[in-house]
């Protein structure tokens, strides 16, 4: 496979003005006709070929201005056609033959659960009709779709629907006009016996648009909060950015399988169904809000994304970056803003920190790739969305505002790059974004190293800062980049934060200082008492901040800080510091031993009970195992796993009445039972017992399990019942575990996002039977492999969550993956190819593992590779 290169843009040689589709489905053979408008590219050359893209198509006729093509007039090949000689204007027609039910990648048309649907994001359109498939191709679209109008009595595409009427042999059509040009990535086709909930949303200037959730009949009872989600967020968007809704008719459809969380098609929104449909007996507190989130993220996009969208796919953070930092915001707004910062946060340190150390690390902006569909990434979407934070909080507000204004006026119905959204951000508020481009281009996580010392005698605090980024794949020298670092000086005697005086300018008691230099000092001055630097408030920039803390200006800060996200992160180092101990103590075979500051920490945090409540589930979280290994220079998962169930065993005995206390306070049914709703206030108090739960299981105390045992009986609602659930299967109790597990496995046979949470909550289990759990579930008349969902709840899962057993001594769990991937490399490229993470990982662990690993590397290599996998496991091996 040929590697595409940024540098080696150029714009289309002709562009499409207008494109005219016709579909009449079958399972086996769907014909699609096609008429495109083309035109010369005002930089293209007479006697330049038009080269369309196109895969797996069946030609079946080709005419051009109404004459057919001789065969000598075109070419195809693996990848398209050329058409060798066009007029300067003319239209092309071409009708293929292509096969929907043998398409398991998912991309392209495909049928999911016997409904016809469509993925077209990046490069699916190709396997759909022969097309210049590339974003900065916009046309209008005419669709019109046939099919049985017994099975497929609901025939959906983007835009208004202008036409429908019966045809002969019990056939029937819908004709579709979307008027907003569009590229081919947002076409959307969807056929089936589909129901519908309706509702409508006025906006700002006062037009109706008529909002449609498209389910399978039993979903009905579903939808009510992505409809609810769907109207805040339109709202949000009009408040927040200014921008309405522009057609009549927005719609969302489920589908059950689909490779990602949802698509942004314009008006047609496709939901994989886990994305968007809730109830409280199916669906968890996280659930709620994810959907929430996904709902609200889609819908952004048709600003952010389809009004303007990227030139290339090598912009691709253009879009989603912008739009992940807008939906977070969005999602601020709606519940928690610091709990909602401080779970983004801890999974992006987790989760792309480990991306940008490993061998897949890529920049924000990729400079080459040879599948874009393996750059849907954490550090694309969340790198993205923290640089486009950075920038809102460099300009401020108002300038941020301003900025997004004009790019949204300046470039409506363009395809632009990131140059250019930077751009409006400068001209609006008159900054200089030079250096800060470099966050775009430079792929790795940058550390920070802090030093800060105080002179009593002058009143002055000296901080040094260094910035380092660590070579990455292809980019061994890197640059300093702008960072802004948002900090106060927490006094040690006040506990309050002190005045800052930087260079002679006060700058209030929170500031933002701006490291630019790859060393550079910060000298304060008139600080009346010893400070302790609380650094990178609200993670004011995605590096790695170190800093010589000792554990008493942890607890310090835990104690005292005013950013709510800085007295989290205390906790966590805190913990950090106490768990290296702890790991050191199980590698060297001593004795391990609690450390009391933290049991302290605590046990202030237990009684106090100031924060909110969300907040304080936060703070009394562990940090994960995937979190502290991340820490670690050489990742020991069994010592890592011990050391942290050795912390949360001695926090539950030493705590064990303070636990049980805000279990009781916090669990619902004991206070009236109100009905579930997934509102901010009954998180919180249901994320804060079922911690407080989690403790008292650690210790197997016996109160507690009957506690859990109770809370799964109750009934409740999902959050509680699969937190009981898990509890109970990841201790040692079986003899209550097992029946638990039977009853709900058979209550919920029928509901496969619900089996999905099933399949997790076992393969999780810290005992050694997991992996075996894991070769039984497969045989489950509920699991299937071209189910994308199934995949991700049973072996991601497992591969991803499960530390101890996935990394089993005996090679058990790495043989497993790599079968995994083997098989879905021929049936879904884009799902195996994600699933090979954990092994890429392969050189952060010991030389046993690095060998087993590696062996597995190797022997998916040995295969017939699909472009998805050959490139990440080339990068896995360089
Ligand atoms: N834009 C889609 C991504 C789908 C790509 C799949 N290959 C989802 C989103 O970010 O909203
Ligand atoms: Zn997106």
């Amino acid at each position: 496979p040929q590697a595409t290169h940024l540098s080696d843009y150029r714009p289309p040689a002709y562009r499409v003005t207008r494109t005219e589709l016709t579909f009449d489905l079958d399972p086996a053979a769907t014909r699609v006709k096609t008429r495109l408008h083309l035109e010369r590219h005002p930089e293209g050359e007479a006697g330049d070929p038009l080269q369309l893209h196109g895969e797996g198509l069946a030609l079946k006729a080709i005419a051009l201005d109404g004459e057919p093509l001789d065969a000598d007039e075109y070419a195809l090949s693996e990848n398209g056609l050329t058409v060798h000689r066009v007029p300067e204007r003319f239209h092309l027609d071409t009708e293929v033959e292509i096969a929907p039910e043998a398409n398991t990648a998912l991309e392209g048309l495909y049928q999911s659960s016997g409904m016809y649907c469509t993925q077209c994001e990046a490069e699916g359109f190709r396997r759909i009709t022969f097309y210049p498939d590339r974003p900065d191709v916009m046309a209008t679209f005419s669709t019109t779709v046939i099919g049985d109008a017994g099975r497929e009595p609901v025939l959906l595409s983007n835009g208004n629907p202008v036409e429908r009427g019966e045809l002969p042999n019990g056939r029937h059509f819908v004709t579709w006009e979307d008027p907003h040009p569009k590229p081919s990535y947002l076409f959307a086709l969807v056929a089936g016996d589909l129901k519908k909930v309706e509702d409508t949303f006025t906006t700002l200037s006062g037009r109706e648009v008529t909002l449609q959730i498209w389910v399978e009949e039993e979903n009905l009872g579903k939808t009510d909060h992505a409809m609810a989600s769907l109207k805040r967020a339109m709202a949000w968007d009009e408040e927040a950015y200014g921008r309405e809704y522009d057609l009549d008719l927005f719609m969302i459809v489920a589908v059950n399988d689909f490779n990602m969380g949802a698509m942004e098609n314009k008006g047609l929104n496709i939901f994989n169904s886990a994305a968007v449909l809730t109830h409280p007996h199916t669906a968890t507190d996280a659930a709620f809000q994810r959907v929430e989130s996904i709902v609200a993220h889609e819908y952004f996009h048709n600003w952010s994304g389809n009004r303007v969208t990227c030139r290339d796919w090598f912009q691709l953070s253009l879009k989603e970056g912008f739009t992940v930092f807008r939906d977070q915001c969005f999602s601020a707004d709606t519940n928690s803003a610091p709990v909602k910062r401080i779970e983004d946060v801890s999974f992006f340190r987790t989760a792309q920190f480990a991306e940008d150390a490993g061998p897949t690390a890529h920049p924000v902006r990729p400079d080459h790739y040879i599948e874009i569909g393996n750059f849907y990434t954490l550090t694309i979407y969340e790198k993205g969305a923290e640089v486009v934070r950075m920038l809102a909080n460099l300009v401020g507000e108002a300038a941020f505002r301003c900025g997004s204004d004009l790019y949204f006026e300046r470039f409506d119905g363009q395809a632009v790059t990131i140059e250019d959204f930077v751009a409006c951000m400068a001209e609006a508020s008159g900054l200089d974004l030079t250096q800060f481009m470099r966050w775009y281009d430079q792929a790795g996580t940058p550390e920070i190293d802090a030093f800060g010392e105080y002179d009593y005698a002058r009143g002055e605090y000296r901080l040094r800062l260094a910035q380092r980024t660590p070579a990455t794949p292809g980019q061994p020298d890197k640059l300093p980049l702008h960072i802004p670092v948002r900090l106060g000086l927490v006094g040690t005697k006040s506990g309050r934060d002190l005045p800052l005086t930087l260079d002679g300018e006060t700058l209030g008691t929170d500031a933002v200082i701006h490291l630019r230099e790859a060393e550079q000092e910060f000298l304060f001055t008139d600080v009346a008492e010893a400070p302790v630097p609380s650094l990178l408030r609200g993670f004011s920039a995605p590096v790695k901040l170190r800093f010589p803390y000792g554990r008493e200006d942890l607890a310090f800060l835990l104690a005292n800080d005013s950013d709510g996200f800085n007295r989290w992160d205390a906790g966590q180092r805190l913990a950090l510091l106490a768990l290296d101990d702890l790991i050191a103590a199980h590698r060297n075979g001593v004795e391990k031993v609690m450390d009391t500051r933290v049991v302290d920490a605590f046990r202030s945090l237990l009684a106090a009970e100031t924060d909110d409540k969300a907040v304080l589930a936060e703070m009394l979280t562990l940090p994960s195992e995937a979190y502290i290994a991340e820490q670690q220079p050489l990742v020991d998962v069994d010592a890592i796993h011990a050391a942290r169930t050795f912390v949360k065993q001695g926090l539950a005995m030493a705590l064990r009445d303070d636990f049980l206390r805000v279990y009781r306070e916090n669990h619902l049914e004991h206070s009236g039972g109100e009905p579930y709703a997934p509102t901010p206030e009954q998180i919180a108090r249901r994320s804060l017992k079922n911690v407080a739960l989690s403790y008292l299981m650690a210790i197997e105390d016996e109160e507690g399990i009957e506690l859990a045992r109770e809370q799964f009986a109750a009934d409740h609602n999902m959050t509680d019942v699969r937190h009981a659930l898990t509890l109970l299967t990841h201790s040692s109790r079986d003899e209550f575990s097992e029946p638990a597990l039977r009853a709900f496995g058979e209550k919920w046979a029928h509901d496969p996002l619900v089996m999905d949470q099933w399949f997790a909550i076992q393969v999780t289990r810290p005992q050694p039977d997991a992996l075996d759990r894991v070769k039984f579930l497969m045989e489950h008349p509920a699991f299937s492999l071209k189910n994308p969902n199934r995949v991700r709840a049973l072996i991601g899962t497992f591969a991803g969550q499960n530390r101890v057993n996935f990394h089993r001594l005996d090679g058990a769990g790495y043989r497993l993956l790599a079968d995994m991937v083997i098989e879905l490399n021929r049936l879904n490229p884009e799902i195996a190819a994600r699933l090979i993470t954990p092994l890429t990982r392969w050189a952060r662990f010991d030389e046993t593992r690095q060998a087993l690993m590696k062996a597995e590397l190797e022997r998916i290599r040995a295969e017939k590779l699909s472009p998805n996998v050959y490139e990440v496991v080339e990068k896995a091996l360089a």
